[in-house]
């Protein structure tokens, strides 16, 4: 068997193997299989919008929007539809494929999945990818979203197994597994990672990736995000992981997980630009894009696109859109000309 062959039999050992290697090995390691797999050049980009925020009966201690805790959070009911479609058309002439909608649920109402029914077809129709992040989902619930035509649904595993318990009391780790199983039975693409620099060690995030990597399959999109600290959380003030750990938890996921895509998501505005690059480099292949993430700032579009520009990265487009819209990545490169000043490279 070679490194390309997706496999679901790692064992901790060997992840925690991959993950102690010489720095340069395993970087090495994980761009030669993201090349074989991928264009290193270009990145998927999604973008995120908050549908519901605040007042979650979860307590996920390193969240915003628990109503366990006082981060001063403004609390907002669902959105109305044309508001959501008119945030999602922006990202699109933006450049973002895909429209990522979160809401602060332990779990969608049956009145509220059909609310978000709604925006999902409206975002479809906009000829983006649809992606929804709504907690905990029901057998029946998965199939009335597959029905919408829903193209990913996000539910994170988080961290491990055995660190869980420190970071959430209200759902277990297995119900976690349970929606991913209700996702995935409906044939709608998963979207699964977790949250790293939440004091956990290195062998929890061995442990986390393996749980990931020995799914029945592989998640599609896997987002690796870095601690977003909040003011009134229970993770905040934890000590700060290395950026070198993070780059390499990221290599590891993408060895293991040759074929997903691995998302660099939650993070990047407290990150370099040397240390975003570390990331791609490592095999990370998509991304936010848009100013905020869900409650919380992103980098804007404009420091996104000086990035790409200067590291000669393209987006990747929606691939139906691909062949009707070749022209749409030539205006992105006009866009990182017009913002730079520099000559566009791609
Ligand atoms: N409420 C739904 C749920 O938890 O399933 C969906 C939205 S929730 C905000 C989606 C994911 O965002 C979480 O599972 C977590 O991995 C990530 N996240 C939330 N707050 C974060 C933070 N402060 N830093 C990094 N990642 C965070
Ligand atoms: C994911 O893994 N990260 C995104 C998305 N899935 C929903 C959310 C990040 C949230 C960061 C903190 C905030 O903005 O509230
Ligand atoms: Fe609620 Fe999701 Fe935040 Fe947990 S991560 S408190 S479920 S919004």
């Amino acid at each position: 068997m070679t490194d390309m062959t997706p496999r679901h039999d790692w064992s901790q050992q060997e992840i925690e193997n991959l993950l102690a290697l010489p720095f340069t090995d395993l970087i090495f390691r994980a761009q030669s299989i993201h090349r074989s797999q991928f264009d290193p050049n270009r990145i998927q980009v999604s973008t995120l919008l908050s549908i519901k925020t605040g007042a979650c009966a979860e307590d996920c201690g390193y969240c915003s929007q628990s109503a366990k805790y006082n981060t001063e959070l403004e609390r907002e009911k669902l959105l109305p539809l044309e508001e959501v479609l008119k945030a999602a058309r922006s990202a699109k002439e933006k450049g973002a494929s895909r429209f990522c909608m979160g809401a602060a649920w332990r779990n969608p109402t049956d009145k509220n999945l059909s609310r978000v029914i709604e925006m999902i077809r409206g975002v479809h129709d906009l000829g983006m990818e649809t992606c929804v992040t709504l907690g905990m989902l029901t057998a029946d619930q998965a199939l009335q979203l597959k029905d919408a035509g829903l193209d990913y649904y996000n539910h994170n595993l988080d961290t491990s197994p055995e660190f869980y318990g420190n970071v959430i009391s209200t759902r277990t780790f297995q119900d976690r597994l349970d929606t991913l199983e209700h996702v995935r039975a409906q044939g709608i693409n998963v979207c699964s990672g977790g949250i790293l620099g939440m004091g956990e060690s290195r062998a929890d995030r061995s442990s986390m990736l393996r749980e990931l990597a020995n799914l029945p399959k592989h998640p599609e999109s896997v987002p690796i995000n870095m601690l977003v600290q909040i003011e009134g959380t229970p993770m905040f003030g934890v000590d700060e992981l290395d950026p070198f750990e993070f780059v390499r938890t990221i290599a590891v996921a993408r060895i293991i997980m040759p074929e997903s895509y691995v998302r660099l998501s939650a993070g990047r505005n407290q990150m370099s630009d040397e240390m975003q690059a570390l990331c791609f480099l490592a095999g990370a292949n998509s991304i936010f894009y848009g100013d905020r993430l869900l409650t919380t700032d992103n980098p804007g579009a404009d420091a996104d696109l000086r990035l790409f520009q200067r590291l000669g990265l393209k987006f990747e487009q929606h691939s139906e859109l691909q062949a009707t819209e070749a022209g749409c990545g030539r205006h992105k490169s006009e866009q990182v000309e017009q913002h730079s000043g520099a000559a566009a490279s791609n």
